[in-house]
C-alpha cells in the first residue's frame, strides 16, 4: 500500500443538520385595511413600501402570500409579533407558519 491512507476514520460526529426552514404566511380578510397590512409588512418584515404593496395586494388577490422565510424560532416570533399587533388594533388579520 505504500503510504496511501486506507480506511481513515472520518466521521468521528453526527452530521449537524441545517435548521430547517419556515415560511411566514399572511392570509386575507375582509375587514383588515389595506393601509394596515402594509405597515405591519414594513414594521415586522423590514419591506419598504413598493415590497410590502406588492405583497399586501397579493394577499389580497390570492388569499394567502409569504411574508418571509426563516428559522422555526424567528418565525414564530414574526407571527406572535403580527397576531399581538392585529389584535391590538382589533383587526382580524391572520399569521401563520408553514415548513418551507
Ligand atoms: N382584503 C382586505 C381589504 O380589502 C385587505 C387585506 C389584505 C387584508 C391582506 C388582509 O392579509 C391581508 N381591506
Amino acid at each position: 500500500e505504500g503510504d496511501s491512507q486506507v480506511g481513515v476514520a472520518t466521521k468521528t460526529r453526527a452530521k449537524p443538520k441545517k435548521p430547517s426552514q419556515y415560511k411566514v404566511l399572511l392570509l386575507n380578510d375582509d375587514y383588515t385595511p389595506m393601509e394596515f397590512v402594509v405597515a405591519v409588512l414594513k414594521r415586522f418584515f423590514n419591506m419598504d413600501m413598493e415590497q410590502a404593496t406588492r405583497v399586501m395586494l397579493q394577499v389580497h388577490q390570492q388569499g394567502i402570500g409569504v411574508c418571509g422565510i426563516y428559522t422555526y424560532e424567528i418565525a414564530e416570533t414574526k407571527v406572535n409579533q403580527v397576531m399581538d399587533c392585529a389584535k391590538e388594533n382589533q383587526h382580524p388579520l391572520q399569521c401563520t407558519l408553514e415548513k418551507a
